[in-house]
């Protein structure tokens, strides 16, 4: 599979399109036009962020009170069942466009090789904290199952909400397949606690506290973001106004 090698270099001047005419956003041309610049601009950061690795920490550094913040405690009566069993019976699913849809209970997930990581959790709200995170590279599930070439992002759909409105985030596939990307089950040695998004969690060190899914019951792989809730990729970018791209 080739996340990086299938990327085209679409830049252009689709930064010149964006002044601002309300009227022109009515057109479907003009709107194609601008989807075409902001394919345009992410084509541009992936550029920018290329292969890069984020800043790695030692022991020492890692925050003595890392805080919980968004959902901390789903509310679903299946999640809770899970916390009660202690996810003997929880389920991680990967499908989507991939040759072989799978699923993985923790004890698999834990069988498989590792990667551990100490970095900087940074939120928009403006606090940050140092935390050592283990878990499976993405990479690994996403071989596993076998990535179909039209396959361009990752989502992530998660087990909790807001108001009904369920959490969920999406990565690029350069992102995806990216080292530092893991599904983490540990943090500073010991099990997520539910606070901190038990069991498993996702870890994309180079991008924004909220792109950093907690809860995560699903991975599935897509060609286009458009169908998903409100089509902008995320909880927060399809109710706030956040940007998709989050990257440090
Ligand atoms: N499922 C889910 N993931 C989430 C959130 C959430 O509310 N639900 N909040 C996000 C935000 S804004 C931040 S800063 C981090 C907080 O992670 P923490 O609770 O481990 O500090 O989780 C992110 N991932
Ligand atoms: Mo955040």
């Amino acid at each position: 599979m080739s996340g990086f090698s299938r990327r085209g270099l679409l830049v252009g001047s689709g930064g010149l399109l964006l002044s601002g005419c309300d009227r022109i956003t009515t057109s479907p041309t003009a709107r194609s036009l601008l989807s075409l610049g902001e394919k345009a601009s992410r084509s541009a950061q992936r550029l920018v962020a290329g292969n890069s690795l984020a800043p790695e920490f030692s022991a020492a550094d890692i925050s003595p009170v890392f805080r919980v913040n968004g959902n901390t405690r789903p509310t679903a009566a299946a999640y809770l069942a899970q916390v009660e069993r202690g996810f003997a019976d929880w389920r991680l699913t990967v499908d989507g466009l991939v040759a072989k849809p799978m699923a993985f209970s923790l004890a698999q997930l834990r069988a498989l090789p590792q990667r551990t990581q100490i970095t900087r959790h940074d939120c928009v709200e403006g606090w940050s904290a140092i935390a050592q995170w283990t878990g499976v590279p993405l990479a690994l599930l996403l071989h596993g199952a076998g990535a179909l070439p039209q396959a361009r992002y990752a989502v992530f759909h998660c087990a909790d909400d807001f108001s009904g409105k369920p959490y969920y985030e999406s990565i690029d596939l350069a992102e995806a397949l990216h080292p530092q990307t893991i599904l983490a089950h540990t943090m500073n040695g010991q099990p997520l606690s539910v606070g901190h998004g038990a069991p498993l969690r996702l870890r994309v060190e180079r991008q924004l506290g909220y792109k950093q899914a907690k809860y995560v019951m699903r991975v599935e792989l897509v060609a286009s973001l458009t169908g998903l809730y409100g089509g902008k990729g995320g909880y927060w970018e399809d109710h706030s106004g956040y940007q998709w791209w989050a990257g440090i």
